[in-house]
């Protein structure tokens, strides 16, 4: 749907012309996978695709939305004041709970408005659909009701709706990545200190494609929760043993080696592990895309691959398929899937030239054996939320 159609479907929605159009973007990681919340690097960008939306202001209390991805919803009509939790609601509760978050900052909205929101991000794909429509409303809301918040609180306001709101235990990455997205760049962000710095992506002859496993990440809360809090139990083990560290983030490779024998458990070891030698990872393949060392660098994103597959355990036969596949097409740097994991997305760095024979090969391969098809697009390195008209 372009602009003129969201617009027209606002029309058809509230009968009348919206005021404004906005947009946020989705998000894909390069490299830094469940780092986040221990503390560590990550090296993600937004892209093009992402959250539309259509607003125009009301006088009376009444707030209406209404999403062209979520049609059986229809038209969701509630007051500014009625935004506490509520299991029942369907995803009026991202509206909902930004304006919650936003509220305890003492940020209140105080009249109403109408929003018809469209995404051309897959759902629940690992491209951050979430984080997408949170920045989306923030950044919104923040523009309408002159609330003269930087993009910094808003993506912390984003965080704030997924882990005290929703009671989604995320890291700051996906938000971090959106709300601060650069076009050409990605951001190199160090979540300990939230100290950043942007890195142009020049990857000469070559593409990042995006490749959609189409399986729904189910379970993924339960398992990325579970995940958290081994590398927690883990930390807590090598802090029981007299050291220092306050997160794995902190750990060197060396660190870890000499203080393994602490944590004593082969899973907590593994999961730990990949935490913090991808850390270390992440800033490595920070230095070799600058210095122009793309093959170094996808290397780097190869082992991230490995590591999140053996050590991590959050791939999956889909993934594993998709990133196997792509490592044996000719023209291809580097491959691993993206995000939280349990299905989702993976992404390859492709040459350019052989882009169409990797996805018809892929393609072919992962139908055969998963029984279903994946979806490919090539990712446009994209600004973060920003009016599109009016
Ligand atoms: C999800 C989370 F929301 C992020 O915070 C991050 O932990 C990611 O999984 C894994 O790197 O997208």
């Amino acid at each position: 749907m372009d602009t003129q159609g969201l617009k027209q479907s606002f029309n058809d929605a509230f009968g009348y012309t919206a005021e404004r159009v906005y947009f946020s973007p989705g998000r894909i990681n390069l490299i830094g996978e469940h780092t986040d919340y221990n503390g560590g690097n990550v090296f993600p960008c937004a892209i093009s695709m992402g959250t539309y939306g259509a607003y125009a202001n009301r006088e009376d209390d009444t707030i209406r939305v209404q999403s062209a991805n979520i049609p059986d919803a229809g038209l969701i009509e509630f007051k500014t004041t009625d935004i506490a939790f509520d299991q029942s609601v369907s995803w009026d509760k991202f509206v909902r709970g930004v304006m919650f978050e936003l509220g305890k900052l003492g940020h209140t909205v105080d009249h109403g408005f109408d929003l018809f929101v469209h995404g051309d991000l897959p759902d629940a794909s690992g491209l951050s659909s979430s984080a997408s429509i949170e920045l989306l409303i923030g950044n919104i809301l923040n523009e309408e009701f002159n609330f003269g918040l930087d993009q910094l609180s808003l993506v912390k306001n984003g965080q704030a709706v997924e882990n005290d709101y929703l009671g989604l235990n995320t890291g700051i990455m996906d938000q971090f990545a959106i709300g601060m997205g650069k076009k050409d760049h990605a951001v190199l962000l160090d979540t300990n200190t939230l100290k950043y710095e942007y890195v142009p992506v020049e990857l000469g002859d070559n593409v990042v494609v995006i490749m959609n496993t189409n399986k729904r990440r189910e379970l993924v809360d339960s398992k990325y929760n579970e995940r958290r809090s081994e590398c927690e139990t883990a930390l807590a083990r090598i802090q029981a043993g007299g050291e220092g560290f306050s997160t794995l983030g902190d750990m060197t490779q060396e660190d870890f080696d000499k203080d393994t024998y602490l944590i004593d458990d082969d899973t907590l070891i593994r999961r730990a592990r990949h935490a913090v030698i991808e850390n270390q990872r992440t800033l490595r393949a920070k230095k070799a895309l600058t210095a122009g060392d793309l093959t170094e660098f996808g290397k780097l994103v190869n082992a991230s691959g490995v590591s999140l597959r053996y050590d991590y355990e959050v791939t999956g036969a889909e993934l594993d398929c998709l990133v196997q596949t792509a490592l044996k097409q000719p023209g291809v740097l580097g491959a691993r899937m993206t995000g939280a994991g349990f299905g989702g997305c993976a992404i390859a760095i492709v040459n350019q030239a052989n882009v169409a024979s990797f996805t018809k090969a892929v393609g072919d391969v992962y139908k055969q054996e998963i029984g279903y098809d994946a979806s490919f697009y090539v990712a446009n390195i994209a600004d973060g939320p920003r009016v599109l008209e009016g």
